[in-house]
């Protein structure tokens, strides 16, 4: 069931992006791009690689009150032809879209912005013209080029001359026999086409030696897993007054917390101004702004054909770009409010992704119990969680982004891993150290998945700070005699430099952030401890291609000094770059950390080593960490919660 509710009633500097707001930012971009130089080309060749909300820096936001005026930004890439440039325009709607100007126009070259989806879509054409790709083919018995997947990867960056001064696709083929099969189940190993992206140009194709096509079409559609499994009864989630959060636009209100959500066309889900209200009437501010402000898939195969592969899905693709339209009774269940969210398209045209957010709250088990065996009272209240969702598809892959919020001041971040594994063929017999087998003749390639997690902390305020907590072992001596006892070991991060560290599980290491200014009942600073899960760094040498392009990837916790511009920790243009851009530059300063705003950019994720039981699709694999109050409160805040009315 979905609940219809109205728009924002209020004009906030945080609302989502809206068609006609696109529309004025576009023309006036086109207007500009007309003027430039002989007239046509550029107006016309011009691409629209972001086309998003210009958020408004952090003090305007926090200074907003319901009936302020609010100016409305919009942030635009344009990619003006085929060589590596691009412009970065800001373009302000002046409380009306009918007074659009550009504010700020700066053109860039050498770098790449994401991938298009026009180009590649043009890339895969054009491989499947070249002679020497369809030669390759034919040596495999491939006659039909209808029957083939071609997927466009971006190159890295590993020095190859003819990717120089161009943005480049590397082309890998799948065969499938039907048009519904699974790619994934039959790659056409040893084939490699580059294509330079913005001329739509075959530049090579490599032929590496013929491995046969795996036969098992690698089917998960129902029809062929027949019969179903027997005895699944229904299970109905009913919410007979409503679910218990309220919607004005895109700020949510839930049982004390209060959120805004917007999806990024990059980062994709983003929330912003996350507080929390204890009764009192007061929204004390804990997460200011949270996002998966990048990631990387690095691959661990180091041949040919999969040496280079890694992916920055944020920055070379754009996780909000690639959301799906979620869908009742599948992606969520229950009472469900979905965001609908207006993006552009290529061309600079307004669409609507309906359903692009999903809002829900999920029972969660038992949030406290205690059973007084003197007494025989016993007490217990249910746990349960407001979920805020969207899902990107990239390529092979889903990526599922789920943030929890809990009656007890818990906010949880749990992606979950699902879709297919990008595979290789391998020849008869063989096996692979680097990639295991799935299927008869199919690997898939060990890699990891690492998201950087930029959180922009307020906790009760901007001027936070960062300690490290391990719990170790206490010195032996007289104040030991028992040699029991052990300790948290509380250290204060005060440089960008002190602030790289990596987890310890065996110490229990976690972060808290605290704000040294405000105090809890106990005469204690407040905080919030980010918990991170058992999760690794990147495996890839620092000083590998992908090591130098995903440094934040190297370390599970960096802290900065907040600054509005620093965004994207591999740099606001990952695709094809050297590397050393994002975090590693900015703290090669050493900034002081202390007594400031800070921002807090955890990297976690997994390293998975493909199963057979990954394959055809793979069950969802899970990471992600929590955000836990520390002295946030005094006491259990979820004492107040009504004891449950159907337990007996
Ligand atoms: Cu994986």
């Amino acid at each position: 069931m979905t609940l219809v509710l109205a728009p924002g009633s209020s004009p906030h500097p945080l609302d989502l992006l809206t068609g006609e707001e696109i529309e004025a930012a576009v023309a006036v971009v086109r207007e500009r791009l007309a003027s430039l130089g002989p007239p046509g080309p550029h107006a016309e060749r011009a691409r629209f690689s972001t086309v998003a909300l210009e958020e408004p820096p952090k003090d305007e936001v926090l200074a907003h009150r319901p009936g302020d005026p609010v100016e409305r930004r919009v942030r635009l890439v344009i990619v003006p032809g085929p060589e590596c440039r691009v412009m970065e325009a800001v373009v302000a709607l002046a409380g009306s879209t009918r007074a659009a100007s550009i504010v700020s126009w700066t053109e860039r070259s050498d770098v790449r912005p994401a991938m298009l989806f026009e180009e590649a879509f043009g890339a895969v054409v054009a491989v499947a013209e070249h002679p020497d790709w369809q030669a390759a083919m034919r040596k495999r018995g491939i006659t039909d080029f209808g029957k083939v997947q071609i997927d466009p990867w971006p190159t890295g960056s590993f020095g190859v001359p003819i990717e120089e001064g161009r943005r480049i696709a590397r082309c890998l083929t799948y065969y499938r026999e039907q048009p519904t099969d699974n790619g994934y189940a039959r790659p056409v190993e040893g084939v490699l086409a580059w294509v330079d992206l913005g001329r739509g140009e075959v530049l090579e194709v490599v032929d590496h030696g013929v491995v046969p096509v795996p036969e098992d079409p690698g089917s998960y559609y129902p029809e062929d897993h027949q019969p179903p499994r027997p005895g699944l009864r229904p299970v109905e989630i009913t919410q007979p007054d409503g679910a218990s959060f309220a919607v004005d636009g895109n700020l949510i209100r839930w049982l004390g917390w209060s959120l805004r959500v917007s999806l990024d066309p990059i980062e994709g889900l983003v929330l912003h101004t996350v507080g929390y209200d204890g009764g009192d009437g007061v929204v004390r501010p804990v997460l200011h702004r949270a996002s998966i402000a990048e990631m990387v898939v690095p691959y661990g195969d180091p041949g040919p054909l999969h040496g280079w592969k890694n992916a920055f899905d944020v920055g070379e693709w754009g996780l909000g770009r690639l959301s799906n339209s979620l869908a009742d009774g599948c992606d969520c269940l229950g009472r469900i409010h979905y965001l609908d969210v207006t993006f552009a398209d290529e061309q600079g045209q307004p669409f609507e992704l309906a359903h692009a957010v999903c809002l829900h709250e999920e029972d969660y088990g038992i949030l406290w119990k205690h059973q007084d065996l003197h007494s025989g009272r016993t007490e217990v209240r249910r746990s349960r969680r407001l979920v805020v969702s969207s899902i990107a598809t990239v390529g092979n892959y889903e990526y599922g982004f789920y943030w929890y919020l809990y009656l007890d001041g818990t906010i949880q971040l749990e992606v979950k891993l699902t879709g297919v594994l990008s595979t290789q063929a391998l020849p008869p017999g063989t096996r692979s150290a680097y990639a295991p087998a799935v299927a008869a003749g199919l690997a898939a390639p060990v890699h990891q998945h690492l998201f950087c997690a930029r959180l922009d902390l307020d906790v009760d305020g901007p001027v936070n700070e960062v300690h490290e907590v391990d719990t170790v072992p206490a010195d032996a001596g007289d104040a030991n005699p028992w040699a029991n006892a052990f300790v948290p070991v509380v250290t204060r991060l005060e440089r960008e430099g002190d602030a790289q560290r990596t987890v310890d599980a065996a110490r229990s290491r976690h972060w808290r952030i605290v704000n040294p200014g405000a105090t809890n009942g106990l005469g204690e600073p407040v905080g919030y401890k980010l918990v991170p899960g058992p999760t690794p760094t990147l495996l890839a040498s620092p000083e590998s291609s992908v090591g130098r392009r995903a440094a934040f990837a190297t370390r599970n916790l960096w802290v900065t000094p907040y600054t509005p511009e620093e965004r994207r920790p591999a740099g606001n243009y990952p695709n094809q770059h050297p590397g050393g851009d994002g975090l590693p530059a900015w703290t090669a300063a050493d900034r002081s950390i202390a007594g400031t705003d800070i921002v807090v950019w955890h990297t976690f994720g997994l390293t998975h080593i493909p199963r057979p039981e990954d394959w055809p699709v793979m069950p969802v694999e899970s990471c992600g960490f929590h955000l836990v109050p520390v002295g946030f409160f005094d006491r259990n805040p979820a004492l107040d919660l009504p004891p449950p009315t159907h337990c007996s």
